[in-house]
């Protein structure tokens, strides 16, 4: 079956909802139909400076909410990103690969690095894309389900994919991008013209998934709406709104036209209601689900240690490859 690869960074603590609807909800239900693999990502984390304690105890607690979320370690293959040295191997020839102003390009790396102080920022952020290509390339994935904000990063892994094979021979799968419209980018709650960002959001705009399911609720009945009463989908013109249906929507299954029916001559407050007691309704499983993975590390690590271990027999086969193409005396 088709093989689809997808990561998540350890950083923040807890997913967002965008995290959520936007990658982690599709990976559940792609480890039906695919061959699928899927990281936390603790080399990309450390582009921005972490402390080690946080970053040992963000990874398990990543890990942890992947389980919660659905993820199946027998339908699946869950692994940390360190566990697997051939990433940061595959990197350094896909490094070698990219031109400079080509990488230069990369608009998550200006909005980031901006943020921080150009001066600042390390060169490894700067390379975080081309980490991110021997992520995807290493398992030969065929798919990559992500939010919108990765599309530019899945299209430089096509175009390395390509030169790689032009240049070498046949080696790499050329993957394409696995997004959904409807969720491909939830909006800030404060700001609908922003997507909700760990970094990038105010506290209030952005729904932590492991936050005290009260504090959502609330979170929830303050988003900023838009001008007039009606409840309708319109992205341009209603865009809190708009966002607001598209997330309860995917939390219910209930399609957007079914809710603009069930809201017509209501106002604003009445959704609003709703959909907080369905975000608690989902938080909270979630929550309780994540700390009995917590509570239980030894199963956590074991579930991680038979992933990293399926996960590089297929790495090592492809790196393998790769080296000999490039032209590296095998070690005899
Ligand atoms: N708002 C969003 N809507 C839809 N999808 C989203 N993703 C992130 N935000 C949204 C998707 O989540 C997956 C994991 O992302 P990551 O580990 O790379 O985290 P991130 O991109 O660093 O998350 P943030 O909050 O967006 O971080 P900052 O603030 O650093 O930019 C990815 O598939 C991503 O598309």
């Amino acid at each position: 079956s088709p093989r689809v690869l997808s990561g998540i960074q350890p950083t923040a603590g807890s997913f967002h909802l965008g995290n959520y609807l936007g990658a982690v909800r599709q990976w559940v239900a792609l480890q039906e139909t695919h061959d699928a693999f899927y990281t936390v990502v603790d080399l990309h984390a450390i582009t921005l400076p972490q402390d080690p304690a946080e970053l040992r105890s963000n990874t398990r607690l990543a890990a942890a909410q992947l389980l919660a979320a659905g993820l199946d370690p027998e339908r699946c293959t869950l692994f940390v990103q360190s566990h697997v040295p051939e990433h940061a191997q595959l990197a350094w020839i896909m490094n070698c690969l990219t031109g400079f102003g080509e990488a230069s390009r990369m608009t998550q790396f200006k909005d980031k690095s901006s943020r921080q102080g150009a001066d600042r920022a390390s060169v490894g952020l700067f390379t975080y894309p081309i980490l991110q290509v021997a992520d995807i390339l290493l398992y030969q994935a065929n798919e990559v389900p992500v939010g919108e904000d990765q599309r530019q990063h899945i299209e430089l892994t096509r175009d390395l994919a390509e030169r790689f094979n032009g240049r070498f021979g046949q080696t790499f799968t050329v993957p394409a991008p696995h997004i959904l419209k409807e969720t491909a980018k939830i909006y800030d709650l404060q700001d609908p013209s922003i997507k909700m960002s760990k970094s990038a959001s105010t506290p209030k705009g952005l729904i932590n998934l492991l936050d005290e399911p009260k504090a959502t609720a609330k979170k929830v009945k303050s988003a900023v709406t838009d001008t007039g009463t009606e409840i309708r989908y319109d992205a341009e013109n209603k865009p809190g709104i708009s966002n607001l249906l598209s997330i309860y929507s995917t939390l219910t299954g209930a399609g957007i036209e079914e809710l603009e029916q069930k809201y017509v001559g209501k106002g604003y407050g009445a959704l609003k209601t709703d959909l907080s007691e369905v975000m608690v309704d989902f938080v909270t499983p979630f929550r309780e689900r994540t700390q009995q993975y917590l509570d239980d590390p030894e199963t956590l690590d074991s579930i991680l240690a038979k992933g990293a271990e399926k996960a590089r027999a297929v790495a090592a086969e492809t790196l393998s490859q790769a080296y000999e193409k490039v032209g590296f005396l095998p070690a005899k």
